[in-house]
């Protein structure tokens, strides 16, 4: 019987912004930086879900269905570097209201649910590279996009022929 998958909450990013955000990458950082993240990879996390049943996933589901939130826009005006788990970041200086409730009522339903939630406060972030264990050289400024956020996604995570791929599962929107 097929068992858990992999899962998580997060905002897609809209097309024109992903390929924006892979053309100045491909400028503002040496390659020696970090592996970076294919365009289509780019999403920025809400609540990170782990291995889930199929019977916890229907729950999640129908929990995540029930959400009345407002969409919100995000200013990406932030950058940084955690060498730890080697990651290159894009943020924000200020998280909209909207994106840290949603976030937080994702995380408790997921909490409540039995899949584990990291004490570590929510950073909302789009991950620009991987494999950043060494300093990297983060411009100073972005370019500072803003983006609207008006529906959020569950994704599955699928490792296959030595690459991650993030597929859709199911899309709901936040009201306007
Ligand atoms: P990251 O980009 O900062 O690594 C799919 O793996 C998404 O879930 C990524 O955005 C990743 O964040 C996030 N993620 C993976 N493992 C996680 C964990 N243990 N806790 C929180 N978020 C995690």
């Amino acid at each position: 019987m097929s068992s858990s998958r992999r899962l998580f909450f997060a905002l897609t990013l809209p097309d024109a912004l992903q390929q924006q955000v892979i053309r100045w990458r491909a400028e503002a950082f040496t390659p020696e930086a970090g592996r970076p993240v294919a365009a289509a990879n780019l999403h920025l996390t809400l609540a990170f879900l782990g291995d889930v049943s199929a019977q916890k996933e229907t729950a999640l589901k129908k929990l995540a269905g029930r959400i009345i939130q407002p969409g919100f826009s995000m200013i990406l005006d932030d950058l940084g570097h955690w060498p730890r788990p080697g990651v290159v970041w894009l943020g924000t200086r200020r998280a909209p209201r909207g994106a840290l409730q949603l976030a937080e009522l994702l995380r408790s339903q997921a909490a409540r649910s039995g899949c584990y939630q990291s004490p570590m406060p929510f950073h909302p972030h789009i991950t620009l590279l991987r494999s950043a264990t060494q300093p990297v050289a983060v411009p100073p400024a972005t370019p500072g996009w803003t983006f609207s956020a008006d529906s959020f996604t569950l994704y599955q995570s699928v490792f296959e022929n030595g690459r991650t791929r993030y597929h859709p599962l199911e899309q709901w929107p936040l009201a306007h």
